[in-house]
């Protein structure tokens, strides 16, 4: 369905709007009396959310690639069925299919508190099932208020148990990694780098990002505040249906390695991801659903 058609069936009159967006990518616009927010319908990923007189609370790389077959860096990608590297076979995508794949509309809605909501859809196809043999259908719901909602829900609509793991991998935008601290993680065990044991434990109240992070914290439920004094501003980060929260920057040097991210890209966001995985993984019998969520506002 282009755009056009996406208007006639799903447009609200000054609230929702698909456009066509960078290479030819379909977008819905979302704007109302609280915020305006932008969602990619190519991998079912918000690219940003803007409180009303605000700026932006997402980071969108200024060199991402909007193309078929490539991760849009930024804003919050959805990471499904599986987080990470595939545990099998690397030549499958990082971070599963879910962020390379079309998410079709299926149902856009005014609420009566001012909030816009928009659901995506995605199912298992021949495509899908040659990468993840199982089938499944998943809905992403977007509510766009004064806070962000973003929930991702999955079944099992197969015969056979199957082990999912998935992450709503949130890139926030900050005036600068030197100028934050992020609260909500003090002694929580975390997996540092690519380690396989979560034997590190934070004792500090907050985390400074100096240097190259890929915390994987686990039996993590708390909210996380990222403090930026200099933007005078704390992003709150909520989540529901999650036990790992993964704290993630490439920083000076891996940046160097990243063409979708200039070389002092870095220093511009942080990411801090919902996650199932690790410790947390979605087991489901035929039938059975899993969600997550996140939920991300101005403190
Ligand atoms: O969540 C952290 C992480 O898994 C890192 O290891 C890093 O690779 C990042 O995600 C981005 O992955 P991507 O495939 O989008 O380049």
């Amino acid at each position: 369905m282009d755009h056009n058609e996406l208007n006639t069936r799903f447009a609200i009159p000054d609230q929702l709007e698909f456009i066509e967006g960078k290479g030819h990518l379909p977008v819905a616009i979302i704007t109302n009396r609280h915020a305006k927010a932008i969602v990619s319908l190519y991998g079912a990923q918000v690219l940003s959310f803007v409180p009303d007189g605000q700026r932006d609370l997402l980071w969108l790389s200024p060199q991402s690639l909007f193309e078929s077959g490539k991760a849009i860096r930024g804003g919050i990608p959805v990471c499904f069925p599986w987080f990470g590297p595939h545990a099998g076979d690397p030549k499958k995508p990082v971070h599963g299919f879910a962020r390379l794949l079309t998410w079709k509309v299926t149902e856009s809605l005014a609420l009566k508190n001012g909030n816009t909501r928009l659901m995506l859809g995605l199912a298992s196809t021949a495509e899908t099932l040659a990468l993840w043999p199982f089938a499944f259908a998943a809905t992403l719901i977007v509510e766009v208020g004064e806070k962000l909602d973003v929930t991702l829900c999955y079944t099992n609509t197969g015969s056979e148990t199957f082990m999912a793991s998935n992450a709503l991998h949130s890139y926030f935008s900050i005036s600068h990694i030197a100028n934050i601290a992020l609260s909500g993680l003090k002694d929580c065990f975390y997996y540092a780098g690519f380690e396989k044991e979560a034997n590190n434990q934070q004792h500090e109240n907050t985390l400074k990002i100096v240097r190259e992070e890929n915390r994987r914290y686990i039996n993590h439920m708390a909210d996380c505040v990222i403090t930026d004094p200099a933007w005078h501003r704390s992003i709150r980060v909520e989540k529901k249906g999650s036990r790992v929260t993964v704290v993630w920057n490439p920083y000076s040097e891996t940046v160097k390695t990243m063409a979708d991210i200039s070389a002092t890209g870095y220093r511009d966001f942080v990411c801090v991801e919902a996650v199932n995985a690790y410790i947390d993984f979605a087991e489901l019998n035929p039938g059975e659903s899993h969600c997550i969520s996140t939920t991300i506002s101005l403190v």
